[in-house]
């Protein structure tokens, strides 16, 4: 080879080498989804990990009930991804009521709970799927079309890392033991028939507040979590200390629904008392979602009403929780 051939050569080498750092360089630093990061979720003794056995803390929103429009509304493309690259989130729950209008009373909320979950399949982020019990207080009084709707949903996502499912957002004045773990047997056996894998998490008493009560009867199977909620204005320390009596009992628990304001989710925010469930939930990587994404006019909604559909929202539209959840997500704190 002469000299003039030896030199181009050397220079293409270059060339290819510059192009593939800064092309894989740009790819990482942008196009890496959450979901892309982190694949498969998986419960490791009380903890949430990722594919590569890593803790995991997922932090996001929860909708508003999506059978009223305040909700619905803002299941579209350009708002989750406003709240994916602008706040953050890694996880979005979809609550579909059963009552109060919601599955059961019309099952066309389930187009919607659908293109919630097509959404976070484009975006790369976690989605909830929740049986949101919650006038219907037994789990059981609709444990059959429970299962058949979860049949339903493993089959047609249970391939995807996506997928989370909740399969009864707040019993009460039932007992853990004789309602609401029989009824998770029978729900946890549907999906797992199609979707060996993806988290499960369970509603507990008082709410979802008993993961102590839960965690001294667990069920048996892998992947499963325990639902603690808590409104920052009525639940504290004790409700913690039930968190951590769960996880001594080797249970995991994740916080998929939690408000800034009393359990009414109306009234007034309490940011103090918040960020001590905040700092708390970081600490132990227990992972949240924040009730709720909507423009209801209640102080616990963090959009004032009419605020845009598509995101990208003005200080104006935020409500003083919005405001609060906004700095919380996109500083991780
Ligand atoms: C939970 C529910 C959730 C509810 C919020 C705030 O309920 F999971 O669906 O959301 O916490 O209360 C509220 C909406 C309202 C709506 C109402 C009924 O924000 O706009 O009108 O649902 O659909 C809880 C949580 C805790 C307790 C009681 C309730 N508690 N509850 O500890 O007593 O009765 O709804």
């Amino acid at each position: 080879m002469n000299r003039e051939g030896y030199l181009r050569r050397v220079m293409m080498s270059l060339l290819c080498l510059t192009l593939f750092f800064t092309g894989s360089i740009s790819s990482s630093a942008v196009e890496t989804t959450p979901v892309e990061q982190n694949g498969h979720l998986k419960v490791i003794g009380n903890q949430l990990c990722n594919q590569a056995n890593q803790p995991i803390q997922l932090r996001g929103m929860s909708s508003y009930g999506l059978q009223w429009d305040n909700g619905s509304k803002y299941i579209n493309y350009d708002c989750l991804k406003y709240l994916r690259d602008n706040w953050n989130i890694n996880v979005f729950r979809l609550a579909m009521y059963t009552r109060e209008g919601g599955y059961i009373d019309d099952p066309a909320v389930l187009d919607t709970v659908k293109k919630g979950v097509e959404i976070a399949l484009e975006l790369g982020i976690y989605a909830i799927i929740d049986w949101h019990i919650l006038s219907d207080n037994d789990p059981n009084l609709h444990k059959a079309e429970a299962v058949e709707f979860f049949e339903q949903m493993s089959l047609l996502y249970g391939k995807y890392p996506n997928i989370i499912y909740e399969i009864c957002n707040e019993p009460h004045d039932v007992f853990w033991f004789k309602d609401i773990r029989p009824y998770a047997e029978s729900v946890i056996e549907a999906i797992r028939k199609h979707d060996q894998n993806n988290i499960i998490i369970i509603g507990t008493s008082s709410y979802s507040r008993d993961v102590d009560i839960a965690s001294d009867n667990p069920l048996s199977g892998h992947n499963l979590m325990y639902a603690s909620h808590f409104y920052a204005g009525s639940h504290g320390q004790s409700v913690r200390q039930q968190i951590d009596y769960a996880r001594k009992n080797n249970c995991a628990v994740f916080v998929s629904e939690w408000g800034t304001t009393n359990a009414s989710g109306n009234g007034e925010i309490y940011p103090e008392l918040a960020k001590i469930w905040i700092d708390y939930l970081s600490e132990n990587k227990i992972s949240w979602c924040n009730w709720s994404l909507g423009d209801k006019d209640e102080s616990s909604a963090i959009l004032t009403p009419g605020a845009n559909p598509k995101g990208n929202w003005t200080d104006a539209e935020l409500t003083e929780s919005g405001k609060f959840i906004k700095t919380i997500l996109s500083t991780n704190q």
